[in-house]
């Protein structure tokens, strides 16, 4: 953490009565609200752990206003946190708008000043997570999602990028320090030593909490992972992948708030869909409305977490094959019939470890969410203390092993046999 809360001239948080004021000079959202700042609502309606979110409506239209605070705002002014991360979150969504098209919003107008960003209203688009407790499917989503990360990851790495524009990003997103850090912290460190910040449903999970602090094999695991992250510059990431960060409907996908992004590892980014999916998986006992009424949905999320990484790993591999542009593997190396078959074997074994990274990163984002700081309403939401505790032993006990013996889970196959069997051996936490 920074010492001290940062002093930006001229920055001021918003309030509706303020923003009204402030919108009203600019042409572009005068235009999208139509009418005058009067006929305009606005209200506050972040629920998210950091930043000032308003919905505003005029006659015409709405967008959405995001700002930074300050602090953390989960945390409070005790938790001091840089105003720059606006300026990544907008950097890193015109750089996913020119890569992925309408899967991003729409950015109306940003102030680097006031780190605000004002952006097309996502309506009627609700936040995944909240869909799938709700138990909606979502049939274009592993289409959308898949797209989304193998277009993003591949054309910012160095299978696509030259050294010099690779070399460029990385310093671009470079200063990102304090969001990176928290992730470092919260993610790969905290859940596995006594933590002020750690919490869980206690006292149900001690035994697990403490379990978890002595295991001297998973924190050598999570801390090869959290090595991975600091030193691994492959590609630009969202860098909080999950299922908040996802405004849906059947039809229609966007991914929203990329402020944690940065030059990291794919799989941090891969895998964050994949332990959001297990731990929406997971949760479902504990939404059951009547016997076998989960049934049906339960599988319909590990298909489409099957169906995502399937076909992640078939766009990524045809962007490669298509478009060999980067100083990596170079194309003219293998221009002869032997060098472009082994070309497509290491292309298929690149694939391998990516997977493997994927499980890894997965299982941490699992683990964090039950025994760290911030945790999900998938879980959180179980009204049934015993019940909950027993959907969290079972994500725990399947993301340790994820962590630990990673090589057994070649597949996503394999991921979903163990999901399913850790159901059926944890009757009880
Ligand atoms: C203090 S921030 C906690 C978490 O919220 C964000 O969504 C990220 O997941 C971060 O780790
Ligand atoms: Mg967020």
């Amino acid at each position: 953490m920074s010492a001290s809360i940062e002093i930006r001239e001229g920055y001021s948080p918003q309030n509706p009565e303020t923003l009204a004021a402030y919108l009203s000079g600019i042409d572009a959202v005068r235009a999208v609200l139509g009418g005058e700042p009067p006929q305009w609502t606005i209200a506050e309606v972040g629920d998210g752990n950091l930043n000032l979110v308003f919905i505003v409506k005029g006659p015409a239209g709405g967008v959405a206003v995001k700002q930074a605070l300050p602090y953390v705002r989960l945390v409070g002014e005790s938790w001091p946190l840089p105003l720059s991360r606006a300026h990544y979150e907008h950097m890193a969504l015109s750089e996913q708008a020119r890569l992925t098209g309408k899967l991003v919003p729409h950015i109306h107008h940003y102030d680097e000043r006031q780190a605000l960003i004002v952006m097309e209203l996502l309506e009627p688009h609700i936040i995944m997570r909240r869909g799938m407790i709700d138990a909606v499917e979502y049939p274009r989503f592993a289409d959308d999602i898949s797209s989304f990360m193998a277009r993003t990851l591949y054309f910012t790495s160095d299978l696509a990028l030259t050294a010099d524009r690779k070399k460029a990003m990385i310093a671009a997103f470079a200063g990102n320090t304090a969001l990176c850090k928290i992730t470092e912290d919260l993610i790969f460190t905290d859940p596995y030593r006594v933590a002020e910040l750690n919490r869980w449903t206690s006292p149900e999970l001690d035994t697990y909490a403490a379990r978890w602090r002595e295991d001297g094999e998973l924190k050598i695991a999570v801390s090869r992972l959290k090595l991975k992250f600091l030193s691994s510059a492959e590609a630009m990431l969202h860098g909080d992948l999950h299922t908040g960060s996802i405004m849906l409907t059947p039809e229609e996908t966007r991914v929203i708030d990329p402020e944690f992004a940065f030059m990291g590892p794919m799989g941090f980014d891969v895998g964050a869909i994949v332990a959001n999916f297990l731990l929406n998986y997971l949760a479902q006992d504990g939404h059951v409305e009547s016997p076998g009424a989960r049934d049906g949905y339960r599988d319909w999320v590990l298909e489409t977490l099957e169906r995502i990484w399937t076909a992640f790993r078939e766009k990524f591999l045809a962007l490669w094959r298509e478009n060999p542009t980067g100083d990596a593997y170079p194309i003219s190396l293998f221009a002869e019939a032997e060098g472009a078959a082994r070309l497509e074997m290491e292309r298929q074994a690149y694939m391998d470890r990516l997977w493997a990274d994927t499980v890894g990163f997965a299982a941490a984002k699992m683990i964090r969410r039950i025994l760290g700081l911030a945790h999900n309403i998938d879980l959180e939401w179980i009204k049934d203390r015993e019940l909950r505790a027993t959907c969290e032993a079972r994500a725990l006990t399947l993301a340790r092993d994820m962590m630990v013996n990673t090589a057994a889970y070649g597949s996503i196959a394999t991921v979903m046999a163990a999901a399913r069997q850790v159901r059926r051996d944890i009757a009880h936490y």
